[in-house]
């Protein structure tokens, strides 16, 4: 983009200053920064924000933009290096702390697990009585946010940004789906581009637009004491501190040091929803550090058990009192993640909503990196404003399960840990009988998933030695059941069906479709019709944004098997700027048929047997071959069968109407009985489809990972001679030696089963992190997969970190199953019995 183009933020918060300061940084000065309260104390989230940065986060790329946002407030003398401490006084706790030092570790932090003794030395104002353990990061630390609101504006204005305080933005103006600018009162500024940096006014800022953004503005209490004796003389005043900041999760706690007193955060009351228009209004001119929208009165009755736990922690605040206290607002989301992107409703509008204090330098570096070169160093998938489906935009879903987050924010909970609320919101047409077979429901994208049938139990009986679950501990047992071994067998040795109607999909029909295809992906799209593609989508450095399935259905109709809705956002603002012209290529339409179709996994030794019972087509091996899809007819009901399979066996993703999905299930269970056909679920498919080397988007690849790293080079179309997205890019890094590599790591005993996200440890030294985890059946081996420098071997040995204990592992040559692709081929079909591979 040029840097003549007019940037406008909405909000000089921590986000908003931070942006601007990182675009200065990129030779972007005509910005205008918009805030409608006074710049001195514009009053918002960040008027009053305690500044605690703990940088440990399941998400890698949170932990990254915490640790960039520690490091840059340091470069402006804005950041307090106290460390930070997460204390146990549970058992669960504790456990989870080990957990949590692996998130930081693998994320290439320093961070140290002290015994209870240890804590106290560091900390001794702390209850020895209570304290079992804790997590100590020396990195972790307190922002001054306010501070380095201040100096951001100091600078940033020297380098010509214009800030208008007292300045309302009260509509955005778009035409063509473009932003225009924005309206202050009557008076109209023009803009390229728009960011709103709004913090907890982002739902209103979305309405100027008639976007959805889901987040909920809720209060959380924030009190200081009076002095507290163990703290006297050892900081400066008002706000010093000297003391680690402090965590006490088990009781929704935080604290930190005021001087001589403390500050205490706490997450222990009822969710407080306080929707913008609920708000007291308060004119810019009237505000105080004690009075601003962002600060609603002090409701001690909600404070008291908050209180009390924290004299229990910290016996010395018996003696002390409640000097001031307040009810502050913040964001909270669905998913408890921030909300960061452009809109695909509206070109130039972009968001960096629902932030922190501990994020919010590294999420504005991000977005700036977003408009000036389109992409972001650090992968923000689990940020993207993109990927919520349309019923978690709900209003209701997005208070419910904000809520929800709030009063979770501390808890202990499981990777695969359920939603107990708002369940059951979108079916597939196959749920009646799914619940007919008792099937264990799981919740993703709003969808009812199932992870194992216990109806397959009797067949617990007859699994064989070599294939059964592994002892887990009682963390990995948790939302897993033994059953899954037996749906992984029947998978290898008869046949099974999957459920595969959550997978996202959409037509790409007109003219243009072709072009638009060929254009955004790595892969020849421009193969006959009745062909099936694997292929990528790049960014333009050659990093992966995801890995999809290209179907040719007709010669102006393509269907793509996605990874989500930011999948769905990319093309569709492509196929715009095909349809504007702006980008050659014709005319072009995207509709999600995901809630409309269906698709049922038909996969096994056995599969062609079944269907051909019910189909007069051709679904020979060669009639219908690997990568190729045919329209047929089962039972009488109109399908397209795409012959792949994710789980690495013979057989058919079948697609139909949603009207039709039910007879579909039920023809093909009847005449799969005889040949022991069972219904399975995604932890059997979780395990097959890493048996089979399989990339997951998201978790083994994203866009901080290329092709050649991934392993997933064969999925560029060597002989493509037309440019696509990241064509340039991959010429570059293909000139260069790769230095790391998605290696698959086998553990070495079969019952130490991993769950992902584990720091993986060559020596004392970090080398990886596991992307995806799964028990191997077929090869009787728990499996994972780590990025890992390139100069390991396979046999060469490392070590996962699993709750602090150090599991060996092998690097092995993957795929472990199949490697000559006999199964899928069709060259083999005979069952798999004697499947356990050796490796
Ligand atoms: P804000 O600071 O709210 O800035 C948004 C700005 O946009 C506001 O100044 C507002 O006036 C302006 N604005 C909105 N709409 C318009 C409009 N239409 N026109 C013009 N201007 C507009 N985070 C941490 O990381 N660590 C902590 O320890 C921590 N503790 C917290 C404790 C409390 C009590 C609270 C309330 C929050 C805490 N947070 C903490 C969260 C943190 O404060 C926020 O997430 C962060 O400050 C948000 O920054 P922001 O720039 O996005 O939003
Ligand atoms: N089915 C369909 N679309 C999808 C998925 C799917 N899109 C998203 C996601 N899953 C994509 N992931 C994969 C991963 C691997 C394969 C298919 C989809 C696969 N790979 C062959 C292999 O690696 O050997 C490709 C061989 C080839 O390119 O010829 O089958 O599950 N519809």
């Amino acid at each position: 983009m040029s840097t003549q183009q007019h940037i406008v933020i909405i909000g000089a918060g921590i986000v908003g200053t931070n942006l601007a300061d990182e675009l200065v940084q990129r030779g972007h000065t005509n910005i205008t920064v918009l805030e409608q309260g006074p710049l001195d104390l514009p009053g918002g989230s960040t008027s009053h924000a305690p500044g605690l940065v703990f940088q440990t986060n399941p998400s890698r790329s949170m932990t990254k933009f915490a640790t960039y946002t520690a490091r840059k407030l340091a470069a402006l003398d804005c950041f307090n290096p106290v460390g930070g401490l997460e204390v146990a006084t549970t058992e669960t706790r504790l456990r989870d702390l080990r957990r949590r030092h692996g998130y930081a570790k693998s994320a290439g932090l320093e961070a140290q697990l002290l015994s209870a003794e240890q804590c106290l030395e560091m900390y001794p104002l702390l209850n020895g009585q209570l304290v079992l353990g804790g997590l100590y990061l020396p990195g972790d630390g307190l922002a001054l946010a306010a501070k380095a609101v201040q100096k951001l504006v100091a600078s940033t204005s020297e380098a010509g940004v214009a800030y208008r305080d007292r300045t309302e933005v009260i509509g955005i103006e778009q035409e063509n789906g473009r932003v225009t600018g924005v309206w202050l009162g009557e008076e109209f500024l023009a803009a390229d581009i728009v960011v709103s940096c709004a913090g907890f006014w982002g739902v209103e800022v979305g309405k100027f637009l008639d976007i959805s953004v889901p987040l909920l503005p809720l209060a959380h209490q924030y009190v200081k004491t009076t002095k507290v004796k163990g703290l006297e003389g050892r900081n400066e005043q008002p706000n010093g501190a000297s003391l680690p900041i402090l965590r006490h999760q088990d009781q929704d706690l935080y604290f930190r040091e005021h001087g001589d007193s403390y500050g205490i955060g706490s997450y222990a009351h009822k969710p407080m929803p306080s929707p913008v228009d609920a708000l007291p209004k308060i004119k810019a001119e009237d505000y105080t550090s004690q009075r601003m929208p962002s600060s609603l009165d002090f409701t001690m009755e909600d404070f008291l058990p908050a209180w009390e736990a924290s004299k229990g922690i910290l016996p010395d605040l018996a003696e002390t009192d409640i000097a001031h206290g307040f009810n502050g607002i913040f964001s909270f989301t669905p998913d408890g993640g921030s909300l960061v992107g452009q809109s695909p409703k509206v070109q130039g509008f972009y968001l960096a909503e629902a932030v922190w204090v501990t994020h919010s330098a590294g999420i504005a570096r991000a977005v700036a990196e977003l408009i000036v070169d389109g992409r972001s160093s650090i992968e923000l998938g689990e940020a993207d404003v993109n990927r919520f489906e349309d019923i978690q935009l709900a209003p209701s879903f997005v208070s419910e399960t904000s809520q929800q987050n709030f009063v979770e924010i501390y808890d202990v909970r499981h990777p695969l840990e359920p939603r107990l609320a708002l369940r059951d919101l979108r079916v597939s047409p196959f749920h009646a009988r799914q619940r007919e077979q008792r099937a264990f429901f799981l919740e993703g994208g709003g969808w009812e998933r199932p992870y194992w049938y216990e109806s397959n139990a009797v067949y617990l009986k007859d699994l064989p030695e070599q294939w059964q679950d592994p002892q887990r501990d009682t963390w990995a047992a948790k939302f897993h059941s033994p059953i899954a071994a037996v749906e992984a067998w029947k998978t290898r040795t008869a046949v099974a069906m999957y459920d595969m109607t959550p997978l996202k999909r959409f037509e790409i029909s007109g003219p243009g479709a072709a072009a638009l295809l060929h254009r955004l992906s790595t892969g020849n799209a421009k193969k006959s019709v009745g062909s099936v593609t694997y292929t990528l989508l790049l960014d333009e450095a050659g990093g992966i944004r995801s890995d999809i399935t290209i179907a040719r259905l007709e010669e102006d109709l393509f269907q793509v098997g996605a990874n989500g809705n930011i999948d769905l956002a990319y093309f569709t603002v492509e196929a715009k700027a095909q349809n504007e012209g702006r980008i050659p290529g014709g005319w072009v339409q995207i509709r999600d048929i995901t809630g409309g179709t269906c698709c049922i996994g038909l996969w096994g030794p056995h599969a062609r047997k079944v269907i051909e019972k019910l189909s007069d087509d051709d679904f020979s091996n060669e009639g219908l071959k690997y990568f190729r899809l045919a329209k047929a007819h089962i039972a009488g009901v109109p399908v397209s069968a795409w012959r792949l399979s994710y789980v690495g066996e013979l057989g058919w993703e079948i697609y139909t109407t949603a009207d039709n999905g039910q007879r579909l299930w039920d023809v093909l269970f009847e005449a799969g009985r005889e040949f022991g056909i069972i219904p399975a679920g995604r932890a059997a498919f979780a395990s097959l489809r890493l048996e089979k080397g399989y990339r997951s988007w998201g978790a083994d690849m994203t866009t901080e990972h290329n092709p050649y790293e991934a392993g997933l080079d064969f999925a560029i179309a060597k002989k493509k001679e037309e440019d696509f997205v990241g064509k340039a890019a991959l010429q570059r890094i293909a000139q260069q030696p790769v230095t790391r590599k998605l290696r698959c790591l086998v553990v070495n005993t079969p019952h130490e089963v991993v769950l992902g996200k584990e720091p993986v440890y060559a020596g004392e030294e970090v080398v990886g992190y596991v992307t995806s985890a799964a028990y191997g059946y077929t090869i009787g081996r728990p499996i994972a997969y780590s990025y890992l420098p390139a100069s390991f071997d396979f046999g060469d040995t490392v070590h996962i970190d699993y709750f602090g204990q150090r599991i060996a592992a092998t690097v092995t040559e993957d795929p472990l199953y199949d490697p000559q692709m006999k199964r899928l081929r069709g060259i083999q079909e005979a069952p798999a019995t004697d499947a356990k591979v050796s490796v």
